[in-house]
């Protein structure tokens, strides 16, 4: 239909902006990072969400020139951010499945970083579990390229997707995203609150950083705290906003 066409002018007629989400110490309420969201501000439809036209861009192929676009751009605006003296804190990038099948991500990744000039300690790209087993040789080889170069993968929504728990052990995951169907519900559904709870568990066993995303309460907020899980997300402490609010909320204040 229609939208799928304008898709593919969205790009060159720079209609998509990326927006930001805070990730918070809980312990500090200091910002720690941020999640790049991508927006596509329609000339006539408006803005249109990311889980109506990431499937069609993932369909049309076009997720490659546009997640190599939100990358670029993220890391950019995050380079932007630290020669302003905001905090050195990290972006986070959600990469798609087809973006991870192209053989070439390690090197495009790599020249971004290059062109930009942000060291690869700054970069975050969020993978979900159904991405990591879909072509786990590849997968693992393109993982350990980037993390050698220093970046970090953080697994997405964890805890829905359908893989087993042995690949924690196999690829270098440094993070893993409780996601927010369990965190939502977690006050009052008590196996949320076990599911939750497990992860943190799993997480600290094996070393790895957790985060918490869709924290919407102080309840929420205080529940993950006193299972020592620190750095959350959600619409408690912001919603995404656009780069210039993040500016001036964060950096301008710092
Ligand atoms: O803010 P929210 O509505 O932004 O995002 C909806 C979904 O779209 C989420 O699953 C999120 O991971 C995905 N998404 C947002 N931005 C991007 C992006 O740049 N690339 C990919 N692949 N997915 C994205
Ligand atoms: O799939 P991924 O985890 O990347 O998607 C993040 C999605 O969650 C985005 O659509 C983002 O806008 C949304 N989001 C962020 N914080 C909250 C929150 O507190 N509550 C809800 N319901 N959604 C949130
Ligand atoms: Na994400
Ligand atoms: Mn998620």
């Amino acid at each position: 239909i229609k939208i799928e066409n304008d898709l593919y002018k969205a790009l060159e007629k720079n209609e998509f902006i990326i927006y930001y989400q805070p990730q918070i110490d809980y312990r500090t309420k200091e910002i720690v990072g941020v999640e790049a969201l991508l927006r596509w501000n329609h000339p006539t439809e408006g803005m249109i969400s990311p889980e109506v036209f990431i499937p069609l861009a993932e369909e049309t192929g076009l997720i490659v020139p546009i997640g190599e676009w939100v990358l670029r751009n993220a890391c950019k605006q995050m380079k932007e951010w630290h020669q302003l003296g905001f905090p050195k804190i990290g972006v986070s990038v959600n990469l798609s499945v087809r973006q991870f099948e192209q053989n070439d991500l390690f090197s495009v990744i790599k020249k971004i970083l290059g062109d930009v000039e942000l060291e690869p300690k700054y970069l975050y790209l969020e993978l979900t579990e159904n991405q990591l087993i879909k072509n786990k040789e590849v997968t693992l080889q393109t993982l350990e390229q980037l993390k050698n170069l220093g970046i970090s993968i953080a697994i997405d929504d964890f805890g829905t997707g359908y893989s087993s728990l042995g690949y924690l052990k196999n690829f270098p995951i440094s993070t893993l995203k409780i996601d927010k169907s369990f965190v939502m519900d977690l006050i009052e559904d008590s196996d949320d609150a076990a599911i939750t709870d497990t992860i943190i568990i799993l997480a600290q066993n094996l070393k790895l950083n957790v985060i918490a995303e869709g924290v919407e309460t102080k309840e929420q907020a205080e529940f993950l705290f006193s299972r020592d899980c620190f750095y959350m997300q959600g619409y408690f402490f912001n919603r995404p906003i656009s780069a210039s609010e993040i500016t001036a909320k964060y950096v301008l204040t710092n």
